[in-house]
């Protein structure tokens, strides 16, 4: 008897916590871009405000980036429900559905695509190819570049090896470019060996990982729209209760409607590059349209081809 006793003692204490436990939830989150990279910076200040007032609620654990689950393997993670959230681009998950890569096609802002029925047709397509929730975009207003350490004239690649990623494949390609897909990672080894002339990035960001050691120029103008976005996986997403979906929404959207910090930002990045002496490649006027168009014109081509059946949807929503 006395035995017995203890144990249901016992057994009631441990279910005070597992009541509690009930109501909070944890969600696992991993960087598809390395750690040091500012985007993560942002992630982890964020992820500090929701543990911050979720508490009871909702709690995000920061896993790491690439060294936790690499780069390319992010996507497919948060399908499988490996990890809940991933801070990823969609040029890193092609290997999940191909229409993640169409976002860099986006002239119209996340602000406007909540409005315009973009935000929903992309979590349609999310929800069934990839099993994920499109949370919120927390990069956006940001060209992409091609940086050189040759010399061009005109844009034509023939005869230099480029890294790349999806999002520059095949517009690289249309200028001869010999392309090699690696992550973000990679780069500055990559450089270094001198085993690529060049490589596809962002106005901004080229610092956190000290390429502008290895970087002689710029070629302006950019191209595309860079998008960066929190992806969770969508059977934990429908797992949360109402309360914690809407926390959860809430914060998402909080975040996404930060992004134009980026434009300030990437005026900052250009002036700091010119500082760090990479040299600016232009075009003349008429060049520089039509290399600004062709991307644009490859891009929809390429999303149109690996998309019948959504590209044309997202194009409405995406293009002015
Ligand atoms: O170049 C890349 O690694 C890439 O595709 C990307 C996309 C969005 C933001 C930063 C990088």
């Amino acid at each position: 008897m006395k035995i017995r006793h203890r144990l249901a003692a016992v057994a009631g204490l441990a279910l005070a916590p597992a009541i509690v436990a009930a109501q909070e939830v944890t969600l696992k989150l991993v960087s598809a871009f390395p750690e040091n990279q500012f985007y993560v910076k942002r992630t982890t200040d964020w992820i500090a405000d929701v543990n911050k007032d979720g508490k009871g609620v909702l709690q995000i654990n920061f896993i790491g980036g690439p060294k936790a689950i690499p780069t390319f393997e992010v996507g497919k993670s948060v399908q499988s429900g490996v990890v809940d959230i991933g801070l990823s681009t969609g040029a890193f998950y092609t290997n999940v559905m191909p229409e993640a890569d169409i976002l860099k096609l986006s002239e119209t802002s996340a602000a406007e695509q909540r409005k315009n029925g973009g935000y929903d047709l992309i979590n349609r397509i999310w929800a069934e190819k990839a099993n994920m929730r499109y949370l919120a975009k927390v990069v956006e207003f940001t060209p992409f570049h091609l940086y050189l350490n040759k010399k061009i004239d005109k844009p034509d690649l023939t005869g230099l090896k480029i890294r790349i990623t999806p999002v520059y494949r095949e517009f690289f390609q249309s200028m001869n470019a010999q392309v090699m897909t690696t992550a973000p990672g990679e780069v500055y080894t990559a450089l270094e060996r001198g085993v690529i002339d060049g490589y596809g990035w962002p106005i901004h960001t080229l610092f956190d990982l000290n390429w502008q050691e290895k970087t002689k120029y710029r070629v302006d103008p950019g191209f595309y729209n860079a998008e960066v976005g929190l992806v969770m996986n969508l059977d934990k997403y429908k797992s949360l209760t109402p309360a914690q979906r809407d926390y959860l929404n809430r914060k998402a959207l909080a975040y996404e409607a930060q992004n134009d910090f980026w434009k300030g930002y990437n005026q900052e990045e250009t002036k700091r590059q010119a500082q760090a002496g990479i040299e600016t490649i232009t075009f003349d006027a008429a060049t520089s349209r039509a290399y600004v168009e062709k991307a644009k014109e490859i891009g929809w081509a390429n999303a149109l081809k690996s998309s019948p059946q959504y590209g044309p949807e997202l194009k409405k929503v995406l293009a002015r």
